[in-house]
């Protein structure tokens, strides 16, 4: 008898197994301090600094070939956001939708962005600290801006994360001759990399921030450190782990040396994978294909419904969407940037519910008319191409007849359907309610 029951009881665990499907599509578990920004799927990112006075991109220094002393002390030391307004800019971010905000606390120039008082962050005559405070006439008004917007994204309930460049263009430890940097000796190498850890607990222990997102990691090589090659997989490793010992919940980048699965998210730049990373990851787009304030960029703004649609795929394949404003040198947003935010602010208005807390697609293949996205028990359509035969042909999640279809807008118009082949075959309305990108969710009881 007891056979028997041994038997019976390893039939129905046998039974249970082969039947429980994964009630997630999420490949792993998300660590708990990375839930909020797996959720908010959305991010606006921020470059701003010297060289958004000069306006000519943040590259200008290395693609011009601008001396330290030239860039110094014609172009940095004019650089003057007097009218930098966080309050507009957070507004502009939450009415978007956006969830957090990463602003370049240092770019690859090397300007400090805050009071820093790291002595070896200095100008070409060895005399001022290169900072926004010390080195120009905005330092004056006694002003930080990274404060107010920290405090601006608080006040909010947003998140706020910091961008810091490995390679330093105006640090007297590099030369830039190439477009990266090359170190004076290993010694100069050594207190550089002290020096910038130093800033890294300034930025964190001043601004506490959500997110530390590095870059320009582009010296990098996974054996030992040459003057040129002079940032290793170990130095990445270290800046990871200091990082964690600074804020044990801090979210970082996997550019603490990229290209070795470091780092707490993977950041294609400018990119979308088609086949999604097996981590979490964030995709980082230009609105106007310049991150800092570019004046010849001002007229290639790219059209909102491509940047709604780039932004709608990526949450669809899992990732985040870090969208950057480029403001001008005085800090204020430019108009480009204002009328994209609107506009995506009104979709999301609208449609918002089939983005946060979402997960990727349930389904491999993605469909010719867009994409999905899913959370729960309600699968999203995302419809860019509105078919004119008013039949749209979404898959049946786990095989399973939905409850209910109907469109994801205030309407919540229920759609009529048929079943055919694992498909739900959806009756249109003749007009697409949003041409962009209009969602229709399918809603599945169990
Ligand atoms: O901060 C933004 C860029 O400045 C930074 N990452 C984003 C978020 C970045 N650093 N390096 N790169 C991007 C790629 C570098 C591309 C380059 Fe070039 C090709 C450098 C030199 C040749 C692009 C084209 C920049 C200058 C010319």
């Amino acid at each position: 008898m007891k056979k028997v029951l041994t038997l019976f009881l390893t039939f129905i665990l046998i039974l249970q197994a082969v039947f429980t499907v994964p009630v997630q599509s999420a490949a792993y578990d998300i660590p708990s301090n990375m839930d909020w920004w797996a959720d908010s799927h959305f991010g606006m990112f921020i470059h701003l600094g010297a060289y958004s006075y000069y306006g000519q991109g943040e590259w200008a220094m290395s693609e011009q070939n601008i001396s330290k002393k030239e860039y110094q002390e014609n172009i940095a030391s004019k650089f003057n956001p007097e009218s930098f307004d966080a309050k507009t800019i957070v507004d502009y971010a939450c009415k978007a939708g956006m969830k957090y905000i990463v602003i370049t606390a240092k770019h690859h120039e090397g300007l400090a962005m805050w009071d820093t008082q790291v002595e070896s962050f200095k100008d070409y005559t060895g005399t001022k600290l290169f900072s926004l405070q010390q080195y120009t006439p905005f330092g004056r008004t006694g002003r930080d801006i990274l404060m107010e917007l920290k405090e601006a994204c608080d006040a909010a309930g947003i998140k706020f994360g910091l961008y810091y460049s490995i390679i330093d263009w105006n640090h007297p430890s590099q030369e830039t001759g190439t477009s990266f940097t090359t170190m004076a000796s290993m010694e100069a190498r050594a207190n550089y990399i002290k020096d910038m850890k130093a800033q890294l607990n300034e930025l964190v222990r001043r601004y506490n921030p959500s997110v530390m997102w590095f870059d320009g990691d582009w010296t990098y090589n996974n054996k030992e450190a040459t003057l040129e090659s002079w940032w290793t997989e170990q130095d990445g490793k270290d800046l990871y782990n200091y990082m964690k010992e600074l804020k044990p919940d801090i979210i970082v980048n996997e550019r603490v040396c990229r290209g070795y699965g470091l780092g707490d998210f993977e950041c294609p730049e400018q990119r979308v994978p088609i086949k999604a990373p097996s981590r979490l990851w964030e995709t980082c787009q230009t609105m106007n294909y310049a991150w800092g304030y570019k004046e010849s960029c001002e007229k290639t703004y790219r059209e909102i419904k491509y940047i709604l649609r780039e932004f709608v795929t990526a949450v669809s394949r899992g990732g985040n969407y870090l969208l950057n404003i480029g403001p001008k040198g005085d800090g204020t947003m430019t108009g480009g940037s204002k009328k994209i935010l609107n506009n995506i602010g009104k979709w999301m208005d609208i449609y918002s519910d089939s983005i946060y807390g979402t997960v990727k697609s349930p389904f491999g293949k993605e469909p010719g008319w867009g994409v999905y996205t899913q959370k729960d028990k309600n699968v999203y359509a995302h419809v860019f191409k509105w078919s004119k035969n008013r039949q749209l042909k979404i898959k049946c999640y786990k095989n399973k007849k939905p409850s209910g279809v109907r469109l994801n807008n205030s309407s919540g118009k229920k759609l009529k359907f048929s079943i055919k082949n694992n498909n739900i075959i959806v009756k249109l309305p003749e007009k697409a309610p949003d041409k962009r990108d209009t969602v229709i969710v399918t809603e599945y009881k169990n």
